[in-house]
């Protein structure tokens, strides 16, 4: 586990299951455009909630790549779900922007409610296919970009579902705060 302070925001990098963050305000998940159930983290998100999740998200979809929407957690231990459709890799053009603004856009959502805490899964990096490393750079320059616009949020953690990603996370966070 890693965990560096900038501006009074923690910024964590751990390993482990995005829908079992307990004491974290609002976790995202790796939408898919219907917001549906689905595979990897929203089939995880989606379990663990319950069918009432599924419900609250019909009216809201779809969402375009980039976007980000907010719902209650059901019976997940948090307040609230921030749904992100990461861009396809190869497909949804341009991916760098389309992913940044997956972040950004969750940031500003979280902030205006008031949150304090938000878990962010690597959007894009499994069946969308995104190179992790790239998605990592992505996502620790739109975080630290964004952090003088924030004004609730004091903890923004990262949730590795291995070793290995969890690592390329610390490495690429030190980078981008040394
Ligand atoms: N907790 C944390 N990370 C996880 C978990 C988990 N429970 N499960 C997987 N990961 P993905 P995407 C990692 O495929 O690429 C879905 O079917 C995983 O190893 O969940 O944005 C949706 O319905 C990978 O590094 O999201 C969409 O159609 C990362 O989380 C589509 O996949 C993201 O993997 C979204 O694809």
């Amino acid at each position: 586990m890693t965990r560096i302070n900038i501006s009074d925001v923690n910024i964590e990098c751990v390993q482990g299951d995005i829908a079992n963050q307990f004491e974290i305000d609002a976790i995202v998940n790796a939408a898919n455009a219907e917001l549906r159930i689905g595979g990897g983290v929203a089939g995880a998100i989606h379990r663990a909630a319950g069918p009432g999740l599924e419900n609250e998200c019909r009216p809201l979809a779809p969402i375009r790549p980039g976007q980000a929407v907010i719902t209650g957690a059901h019976d997940l231990p948090n307040h609230y779900v921030i749904h992100c459709l990461g861009p396809i890799y190869g497909h949804d053009e341009p991916a760098d922007d389309l992913l940044a603004s997956c972040y950004r856009n969750a940031l500003g959502l979280a902030d205006r409610h008031g949150l304090r805490s938000i878990a962010f899964p690597a959007l894009s990096t499994g069946a969308f296919g995104y190179p992790m490393e790239q998605a990592a750079r992505i996502a620790f320059k739109t975080i630290l970009s964004e952090l003088p616009n924030l004004s609730s949020l004091k903890l923004i953690r990262f949730v590795l579902f291995n070793a290995r990603d969890l690592q390329l996370h610390e490495s690429i966070l030190k980078q981008q705060t040394d």
